[in-house]
């Protein structure tokens, strides 16, 4: 069986590069490993007592998102979800984040699903050695079957939670929330450098870019600048988009469903095909935008649920492009405000 994902290659062999940030500071204070936020009981472990859990060992597949791999690596711990049960998540979790100790807050995340079928290993030792400062000594978390960027160095909380957090590097550098080797998961745009999209993101300024297919679900880019850009196919599900400016933008078949576009201005933007349900469009402007194909309630009850529309300006000239359902929906519900 194949064991390297597409575009990577082996690193020369006994070598592990250290990628990322600086190991923290030597203290004094105990190494202690937490598990809070949506718990029934919660719990907190030293190094000692991890020790004394039940140990397992498991070589593990290392894939570098700057595409060195190194194959089975044999790490040496207690399974994530020995902690997890013992601490007893609440059923309303669906995401757990992992922070490490670290100057910047170091941290990335799993949806809680993904977690409990990749199994991921809080590491102590790796090939029968205590896992040294500069790998995430002296405890890591270890994920199987994604890009080494979900397996935090120096872990010290694990954070179980109703909505996602996006890591460091998900959120400042562009990486993939998903991380899946085996499908090239690396960027959430292939067009645009990582480190380009970083900036972009962290200037919420997308300009008269062109990111098609940008995967940004989820992110938090309130007051977004992107007159003019290029957002054919972009993934915005659930993203906070409040006064975003869409102007004269291409979003055609981007999904925004339950996105926050309070208040966005999509004046002559061209949505054709894009995906509304559930949206909160109050305020958001359409003077002379092209919504051919657009959606904003499903044909059947959905789990998106009717765009929110109260005070939204939808000319009737780009309504009438719309499906006499949809159409029915916008003239139908929200008489007035429209
Ligand atoms: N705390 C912390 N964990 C981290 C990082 C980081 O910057 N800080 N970088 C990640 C990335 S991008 C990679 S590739 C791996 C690198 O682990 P290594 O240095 O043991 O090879 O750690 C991951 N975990
Ligand atoms: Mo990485």
């Amino acid at each position: 069986m194949n064991r390297l994902p597409p575009n990577q290659q082996l690193a020369a062999p006994g070598k592990w590069p250290v990628v990322g940030e600086k190991a923290p500071h030597e203290s004094a204070a105990p190494w202690i490993l937490r598990v809070g936020g949506l718990v029934a009981r919660g719990g907190m472990w030293t190094l000692d007592e991890l020790r004394a859990m039940p140990q397992v060992e498991r070589e593990i597949d290392i894939h570098c998102v700057t595409r060195w791999s190194k194959l089975g690596a044999r790490f040496g711990g207690v399974p994530l979800f020995d902690l997890l049960e013992e601490a007893s998540i609440r059923p309303e979790a669906r995401f757990l984040s992992f922070v490490a100790r670290s100057e910047r807050n170091h941290s990335t995340s799993l949806a809680l699903d993904d977690a409990r079928e990749l199994d991921p290993l809080v590491a102590l030792t790796c090939e029968g050695e205590p896992l040294e400062k500069s790998h995430g000594g002296p405890v890591r978390l270890v994920t199987p079957g994604r890009y080494f960027y979900k397996s935090v160095k120096w872990l010290e909380r694990v954070e179980a939670r109703a909505e996602d957090r996006l890591g460091y590097w998900e959120a400042e550098t562009g990486y993939h929330n998903n991380a899946d080797p085996w499908r090239e998961e690396r960027y959430i745009s292939r067009d645009i450098e990582p480190r380009l999209l970083g900036e972009l993101l962290a200037r919420r300024d997308f300009s008269g870019r062109d990111l098609l297919g940008l995967e940004a679900a989820g992110m938090i880019l309130s007051g977004l600048k992107a007159d003019g850009a290029l957002l054919r196919n972009a993934d915005f599900r659930g993203a906070h988009l409040a006064y975003a400016a869409f102007r004269g933008a291409n979003l055609s078949n981007a999904r925004l469903q339950g996105a926050d576009l309070t208040l966005a201005d999509f004046r002559d933007a061209d949505v054709e095909g894009a995906d509304f349900r559930g949206a909160d469009l109050s305020g958001a402007n359409f003077t002379g935008a092209s919504l051919f194909g657009c959606t904003f309630v499903g044909e059947t009850p959905d789990e998106w649920g009717p765009a929110k529309l109260e005070f939204t300006v939808i000319p009737p000239d780009a309504i009438e492009a719309l499906t006499p359902s949809q159409q029915a929906f916008l003239t139908g519900h929200h008489e007035g405000d429209l």
